[in-house]
């Protein structure tokens, strides 16, 4: 006889890992866990081309966080301004292809929060170091708001502070760890959102690292 102890209070979410954030917009946990080695061999591939560094912004400041990009369209930031471009500034070359695993990963999240047939063409690649953060902004560089985002963290943990539509909106605090997928569609895409300074509590895989990346439809 099996005994199936309820230890979720009968909320079904929390037993398959789905924290739902906002009407549209959902953490599922552990997620990307099953195919993380895949995804490492990816962000290696896309950074041996297309290195991580340091990009300044328009308000003449430098991100804490180091970044690079993959896919047909690459997010930047100079003293000009926020765009995507198709080559990368640092080489005048393509934006690496994106990982087969990222796609694949990106479209089965879409699909699992609701948003079927996904095509991402772009993917921005976010480096954490402990001390580094990202202060609340909306993502609205992208043409076509219909589209949902993805991200994926791997290595340390986060806290993701997720506010409203407007910047004065109190944001709510959600951890993100290793191997958690979130994706934001719908009427939770241009919430304003952040990443908190980040904690050294080094990941037995990562170091003292967190890498999240998001997958987007840009173009
Ligand atoms: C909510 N990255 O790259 S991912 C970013 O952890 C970015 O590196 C953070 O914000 C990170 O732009 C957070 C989660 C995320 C991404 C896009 C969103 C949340 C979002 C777009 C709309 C609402
Ligand atoms: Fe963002």
């Amino acid at each position: 006889m099996t005994l199936n102890l309820d230890l979720f209070g009968g909320d079904d979410d929390a037993q398959h890992g789905r924290v739902p954030l906002g009407a549209q917009s959902v953490v599922l946990r552990g997620f990307a866990l099953p195919v993380i080695e895949d995804l490492l061999a990816g962000v290696d591939a896309v950074t041996a081309q297309a290195p991580f560094r340091h990009m300044d912004t328009p308000g003449g400041y430098t991100m804490s966080v180091a970044l690079t990009n993959c896919g047909e369209l690459g997010w930047t930031t100079d003293a000009s301004g926020y765009r995507y471009s198709r080559s990368d500034p640092l080489s005048g070359r393509p934006w690496p292809a994106m990982p087969e695993a990222f796609a694949r990963l990106a479209r089965d999240a879409a699909a699992d929060a609701g948003f079927p047939g996904f095509a991402p063409d772009a993917c921005l690649v976010n480096r954490y170091e402990p001390g580094s953060r990202l202060s609340l902004h909306q993502d609205k560089n992208e043409r076509d708001y219909s589209a949902p985002i993805v991200s994926v963290s791997l290595g340390m943990p986060a806290m993701f502070l997720f506010g409203g539509d407007e910047r004065a909106d109190k944001a709510a605090r959600v951890p993100l760890f290793h191997g958690d997928v979130v994706v934001w569609g719908g009427v939770d895409r241009l919430r304003y959102h952040g990443v908190m300074p980040l904690k050294d509590l080094p990941h037995p895989r990562l170091g003292s690292l967190r890498i999240n990346f998001t997958i987007r439809k840009a173009g």
